[in-house]
């Protein structure tokens, strides 16, 4: 069928400040966990990445231009507050209301997230979201950006909770660089949800004008090939990479069904979860203010039973099929041969999108109202060698994968399914945290040696879909 998007219809551009902004090093910024890590690493560096920090009219320009209505920013911490704490910097609470101001004025939406993995270094060597004092210091950085930035309406306290804690104690491809670290795994996403609920607690009791909500990435786990251990150890991976949060986030509590099969994992691995007195009614209690609820969604895992030790190795380089996962447990990634998979080993599966709508709508209705707030397709692109200034970069398997995605979505919306918004990663490219430069995801094509941008086919499709609301 011919798509048409719904009136009013949030249709959007995603970033990252680290991803984006460059500047790292400038106006008093602090470090985050990535700065010295990146440096010792060798393999790439977060500057300029998009430099942003001085190239944003131009890119919310070409927002408006193709058509967006909206954009997904992050705040960064330690523009502010560089210590993650303290006194906070003029120039960053300064360049922060330059760029809404210029979202607004172009009529781009700002929808902004205050954690987009970039802890401040000094936090991070303090054991990050393990430690509670951190916890207060996240609480006191949020009050500060609700005090300040009067001008946003729509806030997300952290993006993707589960991959943090995933990539930092599970894959181990994020500082630390833990693998198989249950206890810290677990532990971070309950810290990280306690973080976000007193910081929607906050929001409400101090009744702000404007929305709030978090960000979860879900990833539905299928069985393969479906039998009953198969089925079992989707269920164990689901529980943590999903039920937990989704739990915690929209119902205030873990369910008995979700803790058994979490207790299951951490039995298996020596591992404990502290959870203590009054973190639950701190859960209850944000679990119906939420506003609305940021879904983003690249793939599904595909998963059989496995009763070996944790073994992993992480695509970080885009050599396809040297992926593997194995986790002690829980089961083991395995290759579906019916679903297509990209150079880094993620499949491609709009109907997950479909289904875990669907579930979510169906089993929490606390998340009210949703919005993805990430899909997209990472490829390697390269301008071709007689480009001029006004090429345009062919990357139709980005729009198919976006069709395809948009296709799920409408129909799930048809269903009944709250769904009012859909922003891509990403905006323009960018840089990746575990994959460096070379995972291209924007509508907008840019050349990191001279930072100019071209345009995508992508991106005359977004504006085509964006004409359809009119
Ligand atoms: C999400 C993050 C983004 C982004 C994206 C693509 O997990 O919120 O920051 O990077 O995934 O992932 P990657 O860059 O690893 O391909």
């Amino acid at each position: 069928r011919v798509k048409k998007l719904p009136k009013g219809f949030v249709w959007g551009g995603a970033t990252a400040a680290y991803q984006v902004e460059g500047s790292t090093k400038v106006d008093g910024k602090g470090k985050t966990m990535w700065d010295d890590y990146l440096k010792k690493q060798g393999r790439f560096s977060p500057d300029p990445a998009s430099d942003f920090y001085n190239r944003y009219p131009e890119d919310i320009s070409l927002s408006k231009k193709y058509g967006l209505n909206a954009i997904r920013v992050s705040i960064s911490w330690t523009r502010i507050f560089p210590e993650g704490f303290g006194k906070p910097v003029q120039a960053g609470v300064d360049y922060y209301h330059r760029l809404f101001k210029e979202c607004i004025d172009q009529g781009i939406t700002p929808y902004v997230s205050l954690h987009h993995f970039d802890s401040p270094k000094t936090l991070f060597d303090d054991g990050d979201w393990l430690n509670r004092k951190n916890i207060d210091y996240f609480v006191e950085y949020a009050k500060f950006c609700f005090d300040e930035f009067t001008e946003i309406k729509h806030w997300f306290t952290i993006n993707e909770l589960i991959s943090l804690a995933y990539s930092q104690y599970i894959q181990g491809n994020f500082p630390p660089n833990h693998k198989f670290d249950v206890t810290s795994a677990i532990q971070a996403e309950h810290n990280e949800l306690l973080a976000h609920a007193r910081v929607v607690n906050l929001f409400k009791d101090g009744g702000y004008d404007g929305k709030i909500g978090l960000i979860h990435v879900l990833q539905p786990v299928y069985p393969y090939p479906e039998k009953k251990e198969n089925q079992h150890a989707a269920d164990l991976q689901d529980a943590f990479m999903n039920a937990f949060l989704l739990d915690g986030t929209f119902k205030g509590e873990y369910s008995d069904k979700t803790m058994k099969l979490i207790n299951e994992i951490l039995t298996a691995n020596d591992a404990k979860l502290d959870i203590q007195d009054g973190d639950m009614d701190i859960l209850k209690k944000a679990s119906t203010q939420n506003d609305y609820f940021g879904l983003n969604y690249y793939q599904p895992s595909f998963v059989a039973a496995y009763a070996g030790d944790s073994t992993n190795h992480f695509n970080g380089t885009g050599e396809k099929g040297t992926s593997s996962f194995k986790f002690k447990g829980v089961g083991q990634a395995v290759k579906n041969p019916n679903i297509p998979t990209t150079d880094w080993d993620w499949n491609i599966y709009p109907e997950g999108l479909y289904d875990i709508l669907k579930r979510v709508s169906t089993d929490y209705p606390e998340s009210k109202e949703i919005f993805i707030t990430e899909n997209g397709l990472g490829l390697k692109e390269e301008l071709p060698e007689d480009v001029k200034d006004d090429t345009i970069i062919e990357d139709d398997k980005r729009i198919d994968f976006v069709d395809q995605h948009m296709e799920a979505i409408l129909r799930a919306r048809d269903e009944g399914v709250n769904v009012n918004g859909y922003f891509i990663w990403s905006l323009q490219d960018q840089f990746s945290w575990a994959n460096g430069y070379n995972k291209r995801y924007g509508l907008f094509f840019i050349d990191f040696a001279t930072q100019k941008r071209y345009i995508k086919k992508s991106a005359l499709w977004y504006k085509a879909l964006a004409d359809t609301m009119k």
